[in-house]
């Protein structure tokens, strides 16, 4: 039987403040992304029953739920990772890496990217991620935005790394100001794991 698990994150809630407050960490990680992980175990075991009993219809039911539920605990996986405390390296951009290089020559520079990253995340209808992916194709970066949980890799796309802008991410410091939020988050990226990411991918 499958059973997911809400993965233990690298820091301390209180370790990205001032950016992301420990109320605000505790509650995504440990009540939302929880519930995520919660209703996609329920959903499998349901899912399962219905394969057994060879019963069509619900099984097609349950993939909206198995979609949602997986898409949240994958995102949201990536997510933590992405993020370092400042203490630890968060927000320390390296011109040396292989990914600093590949956005400038993609987007033509850095702050290039990082405005169109910003003005596309800000301007997600609803609630959804912004992405930066690799696109396997054309061997080129690309900035993707998904409703919902949906998941880069369905396009794919391979993920980089991700802003989640629900609003149960910025709401409780930033209100209803996600530009200001997404703007903040740029201080406690790891750079180090998204160059792990992105090297990971080219080779
Ligand atoms: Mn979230």
């Amino acid at each position: 039987m499958s059973n997911y698990q809400l993965p233990d994150l690298k820091y301390d809630y209180g370790d990205l403040e001032p950016i992301i407050t420990a109320e605000m960490l505790e509650i995504h990680h440990n009540k939302h992304h929880r519930a995520y992980v919660i209703k996609l175990n329920e959903a499998l075991e349901k899912y399962h029953e219905a394969e057994k009993k060879k019963d069509a219809e619900k099984m097609v039911e349950l993939q909206s739920a198995i979609k949602f539920n997986g898409g949240g605990h994958i995102n949201h996986s990536i997510f933590w990772q992405i993020l370092a405390p400042i203490k630890d390296g968060g927000g320390d951009l390296k011109k040396e890496h292989s990914v600093y290089k590949a956005i400038e020559k993609d987007f033509g520079s850095f702050e290039k990217f990082q405005e169109l990253l910003n003005s596309k995340s800000a301007t997600v209808q609803g609630s959804g991620w912004g992405w930066l992916g690799f696109n396997r194709q054309n061997k080129s970066l690309v900035i993707q935005t998904c409703q919902n949980h949906d998941l880069l890799s369905a396009r794919g796309i391979f993920p980089i790394f991700c802003i989640d802008v629900w609003e149960h991410s910025y709401y409780l410091k930033y209100k209803n100001v996600r530009a200001e939020y997404i703007k903040e988050i740029w201080k406690i990226l790891n750079w180090q794991e998204i160059e792990n990411r992105y090297k990971k991918i080219i080779t």
